[in-house]
């Protein structure tokens, strides 16, 4: 039964055309494995693994089991100044599995929620280290870390920003992207070109004085303004001047942990290390909203100062670190050590790389980028009509190819299961090159 007009109306949906969605709704009523099922009663294969969130497929057993379970034995559990014996243990399995130097972990309840705790982290750490006088923040244009004040002003993308200019964050500069497709059009992984992008943080520390950045906040290799892989050497380069000037560095991996660049962490895999990590999404595999931020050592350390009994840290959620979403996330850890997950990942790339990379022929396509098993096909852009090339594939893809691709704007973007058959990979690239082939 599709839901009533009033229904569907009465909902204002997140990061979506409202008008054009709800002229014929897309409605999903059950998820298995690697489809979603739809009210009209077909089965769509999701190419999009949910928001980048769920990794291992839908509704995994073994995810599904522990939530039932927790949620009939502990619902909700005090937060504040007690703990659950789920919380602790995913505490204990998540910094076990995490870089070394990493064992410790605080809980926010989504991706936005962890970009803006790393960033009051930072503040206060350097505050309580007697460097208070270090508040400038660094993000990136094009960068994305949820859509709170904090995130949203550390972030670079112009939409989400526009409408609230006059009240984003203050004492905030942005490194330029990396994203350059005259340099690096259809380079598989990290474009050779771009370290040298780096260097614009050498000007701010010389502009600002380097003794005054708090913090600069990444991800290793952007998602959401069009999986941009950084230019090879430019993460290294990050990290030198950031130690140089005593500033820390945040590397926001809400997508690109938890197997999604073919390894646990995306500082593993480039081979860099920050000084936090903001997680969420595959945390849980999208089951139970989720996030969180891990420090290392020498940042927890800085807190724990001071008059025994008070509070360290003046922050936290509600929900942080909530029972059935600490059951989840264990649930998940499990399952992508005792699968293999990573690197069934990981093994995935080559093939993945090669679909994608097949695209680059067509005479819509301008661009294809690919890093672990993120992938970005650029469209050129219908004359006058920004963004109508993009919904038109989304749209035929999902309603006569039963695919579900995302776009954002002309970008079509990929992000296949870590468990992918890789027959999907290629069904799925052979579907959107025919609906390619079917447009203006
Ligand atoms: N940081 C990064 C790097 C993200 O990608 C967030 C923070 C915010 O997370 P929450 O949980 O607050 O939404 C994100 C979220 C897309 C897409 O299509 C990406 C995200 C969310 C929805 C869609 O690329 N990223």
């Amino acid at each position: 039964m599709p839901p009533h007009a009033t229904a569907v109306d009465s909902y204002w949906m997140p990061f979506t055309a409202n008008r054009d969605y709800k002229e014929k709704p897309r409605v999903f009523v059950g998820a298995e494995g690697h489809h979603y099922l739809t009210e009209d009663g077909r089965r769509v294969y999701d190419a999009f693994s949910g928001l980048w969130t769920s990794g291992i497929g839908h509704c995994h057993p073994r995810i599904v089991e522990a939530v039932q379970k927790q949620v009939a034995t502990l619902d909700y559990s005090m937060g504040f100044q007690a703990g659950s014996d789920r919380v602790f243990e995913l505490s204990e399995k998540l910094t076990s599995m995490a870089p070394e130097g990493f064992s410790r972990v605080f809980f926010t309840n989504s991706g936005s929620e962890a970009a803006d705790t790393s960033l009051k982290i930072a503040l206060a750490c350097h505050r309580a280290r007697g460097e208070g006088h270090r508040t400038r923040l660094i993000g990136r244009e094009k960068g994305y870390h949820g859509v709170n004040f904090g995130g949203m002003s550390v972030g670079g993308m112009t939409p989400n920003r526009k409408a609230f200019g006059s009240n984003l964050l203050p004492c905030v500069d942005h490194l330029p992207h990396t994203l350059n497709t005259k340099e690096n059009a259809f380079s598989r992984g990290q474009p050779p070109w771009g370290l040298h992008l780096a260097e614009d943080l050498e000007r701010l520390a010389q502009l600002h004085d380097g003794g005054n950045i708090a913090a600069v906040i990444v991800e290793p290799v952007p998602g959401s303004a069009g999986i941009i892989p950084p230019p090879v050497g430019y993460l290294e380069r990050l990290r030198e001047i950031c130690d140089q000037y005593g500033i820390l560095l945040i590397f926001d991996e809400v997508i690109n942990a938890f197997g999604r660049v073919g390894a646990g962490f995306g500082a593993e895999r480039l081979g860099v290390m920050p000084d936090m990590i903001n997680l969420a999404k595959g945390l849980t595999n999208g089951v139970i909203p989720m996030g969180a931020v891990l420090v290392r050592d020498e940042i927890y350390e800085a807190f724990m100062h001071g008059p025994q009994q008070l509070i360290e840290l003046f922050h936290g959620y509600t929900y942080s670190g909530h029972p059935v979403a600490a059951a989840a996330g264990v649930a998940a850890l499990e399952a992508y050590e005792e699968e293999g997950t990573f690197e069934q990942a990981r093994a995935l790339e080559g093939h993945f790389e090669d679909a994608l990379h097949s695209l680059a022929d067509h005479p819509l396509v301008t661009d294809v980028r690919n890093f672990g098993l993120m992938g970005g096909v650029d469209l050129a852009s219908a004359p006058g009509s920004l963004g109508t090339r993009g919904l038109t594939v989304h749209k035929r893809l999902f309603w006569e190819e039963n695919v579900v691709v995302r776009h954002s704007a002309d970008l079509l973007q990929f992000a296949p299961f870590l468990n992918s058959r890789p027959e999907d990979i290629s069904m799925t690239v052979d579907k959107v090159r025919k609906v390619l082939d079917s447009i203006d």
